[in-house]
């Protein structure tokens, strides 16, 4: 494993309290493994009406990408895995999902008291997925700079390890950012290694809480009946910006659309 040729200074930033919400405990783990679980953070009414939102959009995009791209674009391999991304600009149940005071508990906590909505997408594994969704960092996605942004992977229907589960490899995150190799199911900062490895199954409703930098991978969905779904929510203290290169050159931009990147927390309060 060789670090990200942007990431030549990283030093992780252990976490100190007072905490809103979180416990010692699970902030220690954040910071030692690089993830914990908050199980039943939301009620089964709240995760219903989500579903109900997202399931069309995720169909009309499926469809989409069938029609148009032969039904793979990038990552998405219709009747496979989908992401369906940037819900909260089409879809208000999202949006105030987004705004919720979970989230601000948690982004208080762990990225400070000015923090956006970085991206949110869903992501749906169908029965019969064979291949693993292969291991990543999300900042060897896109770069962004600080690279130590928050990921929640919220479940919308029991992931276990029959259906695509998350699995995290503890420790690594504190090296910063790895370099990543495109593979067929996506990109991959792992390859064959041998690396510790910790299943995380969680029910409806619960959320896996990581970092950016937590290498992590999904199981496949070996059930032939069973949409394993989930909804990705990711902060990042205002000021993040994305960095990446255009025709050879670098770029940066701030991540602050104002549609889909608003405010989280300002100062620690709720945005009017
Ligand atoms: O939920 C999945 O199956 C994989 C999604 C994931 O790891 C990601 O979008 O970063």
């Amino acid at each position: 494993m060789v670090e990200h040729e942007l990431n030549v200074d990283f030093e992780w930033q252990d976490h100190t309290g007072p905490y809103r919400i979180l416990t010692d405990e699970q902030v220690s783990q954040y910071d030692r493994q690089g993830f914990f679980i908050y199980k039943d953070a939301f009620d089964a009414a709240t995760i219903a009406d989500l579903i109900a939102a997202i399931d069309p959009l995720e169909a009309q995009f499926e469809q989409e990408v069938r029609e148009k791209y032969g039904g793979t674009a990038f990552i998405m391999r219709a009747d496979e895995i989908t992401f369906t991304a940037h819900l909260v600009t089409k879809s208000k149940t999202a949006r105030e999902f987004t705004l919720n005071s979970f989230f601000r508990d948690i982004c208080s906590d762990l990225l400070g008291p000015n923090v956006r909505l970085y991206w949110d997408q869903s992501v749906y594994k169908k029965p019969g997925t064979k291949d693993i969704f292969p291991w990543h960092q999300d900042n060897g996605y896109t770069y962004v700079k600080p690279q130590q942004y928050l990921t929640c992977w919220v479940a919308l229907t029991d992931a276990g390890e029959n259906n695509g589960c998350p699995v995290i490899s503890p420790g690594i995150h504190r090296r910063g950012t790895l370099a990543h190799q495109m593979t067929r199911l996506g990109w991959d900062c792992i390859g064959d290694r041998d690396i510790p490895t910790i299943r995380a199954p969680v029910k409806a409703g619960s959320v896996v809480v990581f970092s950016s930098l937590t290498p992590h991978m999904t199981l496949p969905n070996t059930t032939t009946d069973e949409i394993r779904k989930s909804y990705i929510v990711q902060f990042a203290p205002d000021g993040a910006v994305v960095i990446g290169k255009k025709n050879g050159d670098n770029f940066s931009s701030l991540a602050n659309d104002a549609d889909r990147q608003y405010w989280i927390l300002q100062d620690g309060a709720t945005p009017l």
